[in-house]
């Protein structure tokens, strides 16, 4: 696609300066997101950088943390905070290929604590970097072509694709686009190979940012692209959640949702997770101009006094989505056609072994909340790089933290399925339909707005789950399960047929009556309960379904119908 075709990106409205929130003046004063950053590196007196650094770093994908698991006893020793860094990288799709796979396991032995982390947005997170240990982490990645501009900060994000290797032709040319589009919405500041490759400061022609100015946008901003029957990405929880639609096999268009969006914060009722309405159909051909028109309005009309409320889908809310489409569809310059026919069958991963239509094969291996690492009994961290040194196809990360080993001609079929077996990967051929169906966010120890455990809890609470799946013969069911250790909603819970977002150290909500495909947010059944309440809810609700159930019924349609919780209608789209 030309970017020279693609209408101007400057921006059409100005909100003055006066009336700007402390990190919209923060962006402002940073000279393209400078800061000072790099005299923050430079410090050796803290490992940390400043706050303001902080938040401009995010820009370039890097977070700080601190290990608040020895937060206490630090204070207590009056000692600094444990402090260290995550860096979250750019992959459009979740695409590498093997030498990339190996590069980031090379850093997240050298840099990384021996682990990597898969996440929800089909990318890698490495973390606990020491300060004096970015520039070399990001330069490694830079020596295989990746970088983390824009993965986190007020811009774009990680674009999502359906992994779909079943559909390759269709999936490769979405996937295409996602990369493009990825390309196309990233900033443009040379502050980036400034900071972390020591480049030298350019002249630029025109604007430094053309499209995004000097306040970027006034909050995250999500893009997905979907590749129905598969609804893994969770393209109603987008900003922009583009839906594929093919011909004859070949990509056709995209229907185009917008206002999805998940966070909320439990003492801030006007905040609320939201679905996308899909507002029209586009051509192919339309797509860039539209990512702009959507952006740019969001950009433009966003809250930037009050980030709570500075998500496009309040945007959406406050303004009325006739409103919004009308103001998208006077920036294209055209009205968006009626939104075509499509079907979703469901946001989960289909595990284990299946054949392109190219004759390529492809294997989805679990990984239990997308941790790479290696245990007594499963050492996986080896085991991929084992099988990257000889895999000559891709590999790709899915929406739901597992990771597909992709395009293997069947003569190297063998091969691979013997190192996957050796190395223990091979587990998703024994385990339970729900414990092959969740999602955990990282939460503790890393996460600083973690209030309860998500990652190192799920699993354990899942085996206790198991027993009562297998006393109401429900082990192979599918059933969706995600955990997160706050509201913010990281491994999109609202979505998940049962949902528990933390509360308190051991204390989470219980949400019940998500839609397996995604179409529907759930709905709290239990506020602020610890695990034998949790426990007891699920043993009366599975077992009323293993016993009353409808053919084919999913258990968040019957969480709904037998009375548990009322379905969430109002505002949102449902696919139906
Ligand atoms: Fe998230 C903030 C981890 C996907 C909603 N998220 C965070 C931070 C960076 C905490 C922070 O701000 O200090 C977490 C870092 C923890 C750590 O130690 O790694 C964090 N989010 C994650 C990841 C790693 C969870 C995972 O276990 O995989 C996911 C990284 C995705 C990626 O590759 O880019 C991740 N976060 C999501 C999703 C799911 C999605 O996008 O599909 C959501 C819900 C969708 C949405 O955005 O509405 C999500 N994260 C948030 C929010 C709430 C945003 C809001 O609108 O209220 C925050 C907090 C914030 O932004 O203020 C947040
Ligand atoms: Fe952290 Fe909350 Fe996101 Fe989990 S949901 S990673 S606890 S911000």
């Amino acid at each position: 696609m030309d970017v020279k075709t693609q209408p101007d990106r400057s921006r059409d409205v100005s909100q003055p300066l006066d009336r700007l929130g402390p990190d919209e003046t923060l962006k402002a004063n940073s000279d393209y997101l400078r800061g000072t950053i790099k005299q923050s590196l430079a410090d050796e007196v803290t490992a940390a950088v400043t706050a303001g650094d902080g938040k401009l770093m995010k820009f370039f994908g890097i977070y700080q943390q601190d290990d608040r698991d020895i937060r206490d006893e630090r204070r207590r020793q009056k000692l600094e905070a444990a402090f260290s860094f995550m860096a979250r990288v750019r992959l459009p799709g979740g695409v590498c290929s093997p030498s990339q796979w190996l590069k980031l396991d090379e850093l997240g032995r050298a840099y990384g604590g021996d682990t990597l982390r898969l996440t929800t947005r089909q990318t890698f997170q490495l973390h606990r970097i020491m300060k004096h240990n970015l520039r070399p982490a990001l330069q490694g990645l830079r020596d295989v072509l990746l970088d983390t501009k824009a993965a986190c900060g007020d811009d774009t994000r990680g674009v999502m694709c359906t992994v779909n290797p079943d559909l390759s032709k269709l999936h490769a040319e979405v996937y295409t686009l996602a990369r493009q589009a990825s390309d196309h919405a990233a900033h443009r500041t040379g502050a980036y190979s400034e900071i972390w490759y020591g480049a030298e400061r350019q002249d630029t022609d025109g604007p430094e940012e053309p499209f995004y100015g000097r306040t970027y946008m006034p909050r995250k901003f999500k893009i997905g692209f979907a590749i129905p029957p598969s609804n893994d990405i969770d393209v109603y929880s987008q900003d922009l959640g583009l839906i594929a639609i093919a011909q004859d096999g070949k990509l056709k268009g995209f229907n185009v949702g917008i206002g999805g969006g998940l966070g909320r914060t439990d003492q801030a009722p006007k905040t609320y997770p939201r679905l996308a309405n899909v507002i029209g159909y586009i051509d192919a051909d339309q797509l860039f101009p539209a990512i702009d028109a959507v952006m740019s309005v969001q950009r433009d009309y966003g809250d930037r006094v009050d980030r709570l409320h500075a998500r496009f889908k309040y945007t959406i809310d406050d303004k009325g989505l006739d409103w919004i489409k009308g103001e998208i569809e006077r920036r294209l310059g055209f009205a968006f056609a009626p939104a075509q026919p499509y079907t979703f069958t469901s946001n989960g991963d289909p595990l284990g072994w299946i054949k392109g239509e190219d004759g390529r094969e492809h294997c989805t291996l679990f990984i239990q909340n997308g941790r790479v690492i290696n245990t007594p009994d499963r050492p996986m961290m080896d085991g991929l790089r084992a099988i990257a040194r000889v895999h000559k196809g891709t590999f790709r990360i899915t929406p739901n933290q597992n990771l597909i080993i992709s395009d293997i001609v069947p003569e190297d079929r063998p091969a691979i399925e013997a190192l996957m077996k050796q190395y223990g990967l091979d587990e998703f051929e024994t385990r339970s339909g729900l414990r092959l169906n969740a999602m955990a966010c990282v939460a503790l120890p890393t996460c600083g707005l973690a209030m309860a455990e998500s990652e190192r809890y799920l699993p354990d609470l899942i085996t206790k789950i198991e027993v009562i799946l297998n006393t109401h013969g429900l082990k192979d069911e599918p059933i969706t399960i995600r955990m997160t250790g706050c509201p913010n909603g990281c491994a999109r819970p609202y979505i998940a047929e049962i949902g528990l977002t933390g509360r308190a150290p051991g204390k989470y909500n219980l949400y019940l009556g998500g839609g397996f495909h995604g179409q529907r947010l759930n709905k709290m059944y239990l506020e602020n309960v610890g695990e034998s309440a949790i426990l007891e809810a699920l043993d009366k609700t599975l077992g009323h379904y293993a016993r009353d159930r409808k053919s084919g019924e999913r258990f968040g349609d019957f969480a709904i119908r037998a009375g548990y919780v009322a379905e969430v209608k109002e505002g949102r789209f449902f696919n139906d």
